[in-house]
């Protein structure tokens, strides 16, 4: 399993969901024999361009923490298993981001490059995100940029990559072609990362605050797993929802920390908890973030209407007679969680070992 042969098991019990869900698709019992066959002769088996299409909108649709998949049939999948190389992994990596994009009519996409193969581990992509900020600690305990970023800002800076001051900095993209070898990195082409600069619909103060987000949310560091079959290497971005931002990461303490700063310019009583002094400056904030990414004209979801398409979601699986296995402290959104629908009720359990799955990444 570590050296990357393929589960016989794992591999049928795919492609018979496959037929079963593709009725189009033909006779699955002579597709399981010869992918079996297959697995017997060289330890794995190759997706037809189909199977991989599907299997990646399905790892999507199991995806118990995401609030998203109301659309999960429109995944755009890109097919790039004939790519390994860090070069091309870039340059197909920077592509990604420009259909994402989409001019700010984000698009649902994932790139999927070659897949671990018996005695030959894929390359990898060592960012958790396409798009990320670097961020450094300060001398008196200070940060500048996002403390979530300084891991990989600290190993791109060994590479030679040169780190600038501010506080938005985008991070290069490390690629690593083979365990233990020294990543090649990239630095990101201007066109294809668009960032939205935050304004407040009623404090023209907030925009002298320089805060600003990246509009494509990407995750890089999960194994897109398909019958059996791992792909290390397989970026997938959806659109934000905007408590993302402006719960999380503008919020959290461990991140770009704004409350404080952003409470003493509302005027706000910060001195005892029940003011609720933070409560109030987090609402101007997402106020803000929502307000902005909609002025720029990029998607984005408000965490009510995101909601509502969940449980929109739910429902139409359950005519189709399948279950939607959730995770609530991952589903329920960070602000005014009870105000949401999602809030009131329970989840089918989630099963760990659901596939086709994004898995997080095994070390190598
Ligand atoms: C997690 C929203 C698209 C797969 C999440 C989370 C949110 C979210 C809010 C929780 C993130 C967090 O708390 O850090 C959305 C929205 C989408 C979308 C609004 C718009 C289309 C997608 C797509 C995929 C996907 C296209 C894959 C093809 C996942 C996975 C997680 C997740 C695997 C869990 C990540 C982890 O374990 O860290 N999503 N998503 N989502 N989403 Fe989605
Ligand atoms: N919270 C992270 C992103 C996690 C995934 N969120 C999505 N995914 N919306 C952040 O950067 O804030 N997606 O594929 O759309």
């Amino acid at each position: 399993d570590d050296d990357h042969f393929t589960d016989p098991r794992q591999a049928a019990e795919f492609v018979r969901q496959f037929h079963r869900e593709q009725p189009a698709a033909g006779d699955a019992a002579a597709r399981v024999r010869a992918v079996l066959d297959e697995i017997d002769r060289t330890g794995t088996y190759e997706h037809t361009p189909a199977e991989l299409a599907h299997g990646a909108r399905l790892a999507w649709r199991n995806a118990a923490r995401c609030i998203g998949r109301l659309y999960w049939r429109s995944l755009v999948v890109r097919d790039l298993r004939h790519l390994s190389s860090a070069d091309d992994i870039a340059a197909e990596c920077f592509d990604h981001l420009r259909t994402a994009t989409n001019g700010g009519r984000i698009r649902p996409v994932v790139s999927v490059f070659a897949p671990d193969r018996p005695g030959r581990p894929a390359a990898r992509i060592v960012n958790q995100q396409l798009i990320r900020y670097a961020g450094h600690p300060g001398p008196d305990g200070g940060w500048t940029g996002d403390p979530a970023g300084a891991q990989l800002a600290a190993r791109a800076r060994d590479l030679g990559w040169k780190c600038g001051e501010e506080p938005f900095e985008v991070l290069p993209l490390l690629v690593q072609e083979r365990p233990g070898e020294r990543p090649e990195w990239y630095e990101l082409p201007e066109d294809t990362t668009l960032e939205v600069r935050l304004s407040h619909p009623e404090h023209p103060w907030f925009a002298e605050l320089g805060l600003r987000w990246y509009a494509v949310p990407a995750i890089s560091d999960m194994t897109l797993e398909i019958g059996g079959v791992r792909y290390p290497t397989a970026p997938f971005n959806g659109w934000y929802m905007g408590t993302e931002i402006g719960a999380r990461n503008l919020a959290d303490a461990d991140r770009y920390a704004m409350l404080a700063t952003v409470a003493e310019r509302l005027g706000l009583d910060t001195s005892h908890e029940r003011t609720l002094w933070r409560d109030r400056a987090l609402v101007e904030l997402n106020v803000a973030v929502l307000h902005s990414f909609q002025e720029a004209g990029v998607t984005m979801a408000d965490h009510h209407t995101e909601s509502e398409r969940f449980l929109k979601h739910i429902a139409q699986e359950q005519r189709l007679g399948r279950p939607t296995p959730a995770d609530w402290s991952w589903i329920v959104p960070p602000v005014s969680g009870g105000l949401t629908p999602v809030y009131h009720r329970y989840y089918d359990p989630v099963d760990p070992e659901l596939r086709p799955a994004f898995v997080a990444r095994e070390p190598w």
